[in-house]
């Protein structure tokens, strides 16, 4: 029987999604999009579900996009319209994953190529193993960095290095990721599942609704002055200190207890 495309599993209040088609190092179709999408939205909605771990089978992470698709190949009726792939599919996903009220922690176990590359990116916290490699491999079949990539590097590593990465499709291995902060941490092969899943097992236990909270003011510097930005930490921070994760977690200082977080937001 045919394995589905992406595997789910629920694990400790943690969502571990695995991309899954090996064979062609997981590169996405339109059916992967599909699933990945619908097991991001599900882990969103379930309250039990308080962290995502997203990783791949086999020995990549992901190649980006199936380039045998033939949704995506010139016919004689004249060039495909990447645009709408794009709209379709990659920039839904990234919008998830960036928008999810929950964090998502990404451990890319092998290689990660074109939009493959910027998904690993938009994840909260990425380890890599250190066998790993980040490509963006756009430049090499005539397209521009898509997911995010384009907003993400140049953010992550600078102008210089984003704009080197783009144009020549150069690898990163994992430890130059982790000693420029593309990344949060390269990690031994063989250690990659049980540290993302102790990471992710611990964001699970924290307070979910404060941390959402936190993304959202991480993201929101991207753009603010520090005038909007300190406008917007007071309100959200209005908002955290309404949370019984907020009361939960002074009473267990308070009682030099350890505290028990419902991740809820009331
Ligand atoms: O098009 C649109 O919809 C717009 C959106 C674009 C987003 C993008 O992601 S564009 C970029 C697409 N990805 C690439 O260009 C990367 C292509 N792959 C590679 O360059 C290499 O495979 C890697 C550098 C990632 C890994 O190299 P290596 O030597 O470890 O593996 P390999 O031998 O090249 O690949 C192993 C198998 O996977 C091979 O199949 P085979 O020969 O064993 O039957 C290969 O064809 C297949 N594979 C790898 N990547 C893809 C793929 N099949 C389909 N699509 C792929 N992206």
């Amino acid at each position: 029987m045919e394995q589905p495309g992406v595997l789910v599993e629920r694990r400790d209040g943690v969502a571990v999604l695995t991309l899954n088609r090996p064979a062609a190092l997981n590169a996405f179709n339109a059916d992967q999009h599909r699933l990945l999408r619908t097991a991001l939205e599900e882990a969103r909605s379930d309250a039990a579900c308080r962290a995502i771990l997203l990783t791949g089978a086999g020995k990549a992470f992901c190649s980006g996009q199936d380039l045998s698709d033939p949704a995506i190949l010139p016919t004689d009726a004249g060039p495909p319209d990447l645009g709408a792939a794009i709209e379709d599919h990659y920039n839904p996903l990234i919008r998830l994953i960036r928008n999810l009220e929950k964090p998502v922690v990404c451990a890319v176990n092998g290689v990660a190529a074109g939009a493959g590359a910027n998904i690993a990116l938009a994840c909260d916290i990425v380890l890599a193993a250190r066998s790993a490699k980040f490509i963006q491999a756009f430049c090499r079949i005539g397209l521009v960095p898509d997911s995010g990539g384009s907003w993400f590097l140049p953010k992550l590593v600078g102008e210089a290095r984003a704009k080197a990465l783009a144009l020549t499709g150069a690898a990163v291995g994992a430890e130059q990721a982790e000693s420029w902060g593309m990344i949060w941490r390269a990690v031994d092969d063989d250690a990659l599942m049980d540290e993302a899943m102790a990471l992710a097992g611990g964001l699970a236990a924290a307070p979910t609704f404060g941390l959402g909270l936190t993304k959202t003011a991480i993201h929101a510097a991207a753009t603010n002055l520090l005038d909007q930005q300190l406008d917007l930490e007071r309100e959200l921070q209005r908002r955290a200190g309404r949370s019984p994760d907020y009361a939960e977690g002074v009473d267990a200082f308070l009682n030099k207890r350890k505290p028990a977080f419902s991740g809820r937001a009331s």
